[in-house]
């Protein structure tokens, strides 16, 4: 169930997670800011009413599962777990130095409530058609299983593979979320390698397709409410449209700004922009 969180309440964390994006790449020194921006609001959502995970039991069996799938944005995603207080704030500061816990890619290993090492990108789907499905064979109904993935990482042929098992098994306990910002690592996804329209082919692989604004936190949860209420046989896709970048103006719809380097001056500029917000 659903924690009783309001909107008002999702955007103001969303917002702290976002200078914390920025703060934990001024910690490393550089990091994925596009996609980690763009991604927030949806990570916040998920983390802060979605999702049925405790800080206290992060093992715990009946637990949703989520997938980083997009693993180069663990610079969204490991400030989204300290806040949610799975891992120390301060730990954060250790962001992709040597030894830390945190590299620019998740481990599982290290990272307490983490339920996948991600980094490579196409493989977060299949593992979460193999837990989903694990989760059915083990009598465990209500968990879901979510898995967020990059919009240029739907050109994975290993995502597809994914998706038609997803619909072969009606693994209606399955969440794909695509992070639609339009954007890859070497420019636009429709000049690269064109996914358009992917409702429709999401639909076509036997799925329940549903579209929201990413970077709007009234339609981001109206969108996860739909998916957490469905009641179909099918898995569910979120097709989330953002902005890479989006709360920095320096870095909104940019290709350059994928990954980039941080200093003093771009952190404060990047810091007033969010605050902005
Ligand atoms: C299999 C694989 N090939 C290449 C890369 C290098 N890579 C890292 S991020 C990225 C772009 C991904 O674009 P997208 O999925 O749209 O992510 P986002 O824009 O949300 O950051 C690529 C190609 C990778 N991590 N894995």
């Amino acid at each position: 169930m659903p924690k009783n969180v309001s909107v008002d309440e999702l955007k103001a964390k969303a917002k702290e997670l976002r200078i914390n994006i920025i703060k934990t790449a001024n910690y490393a020194g550089s990091g994925h800011v596009g996609g980690s921006l763009s991604c927030a609001d949806m990570l916040t959502a998920l983390y802060f009413k979605y999702l049925n995970v405790d800080k206290d039991n992060p093992d715990m069996f009946e637990r949703d599962r989520f997938i980083l799938s997009k693993g180069h944005c663990a610079l969204a995603y490991v400030p989204c777990l300290a806040m949610a207080g799975f891992v120390p704030m301060s730990s954060l500061e250790t962001f992709n130095h040597y030894e830390s816990a945190y590299g620019m890619h998740p481990d599982s290993r290290k990272i307490r409530g983490c339920d996948a090492s991600t980094g490579s990108l196409g493989h977060g789907l299949p593992m979460g058609v193999g837990m989903a499905l694990g989760l059915r064979y083990q009598g465990v109904n209500d968990a879901k299983v979510v898995v967020l993935m990059g919009d240029g990482e739907q050109n994975e042929g290993s995502v597809w593979e994914a998706a038609m098992a997803g619909a072969h098994y009606k693994l209606k306990n399955l969440i794909a979320i695509v992070d639609r910002n339009k954007l890859m690592i070497d420019g636009p996804t429709e000049s690269v390698m064109g996914i358009d329209p992917i409702d429709k082919k999401y639909e076509a692989f036997g799925w329940y397709a549903i579209n929201c604004e990413g970077n709007d936190m009234e339609s981001v949860d109206k969108a996860l409410a739909e998916a957490w209420a469905y009641d179909g046989d099918k898995p569910v896709a979120i097709i989330s449209h953002t902005e890479k970048g989006y709360g920095v103006k320096r870095f909104q719809g940019k290709v350059p700004w994928h990954y980039g380097s941080m200093n003093s001056d771009l952190y404060k500029e990047a810091i007033a922009d969010i605050e902005a917000l």
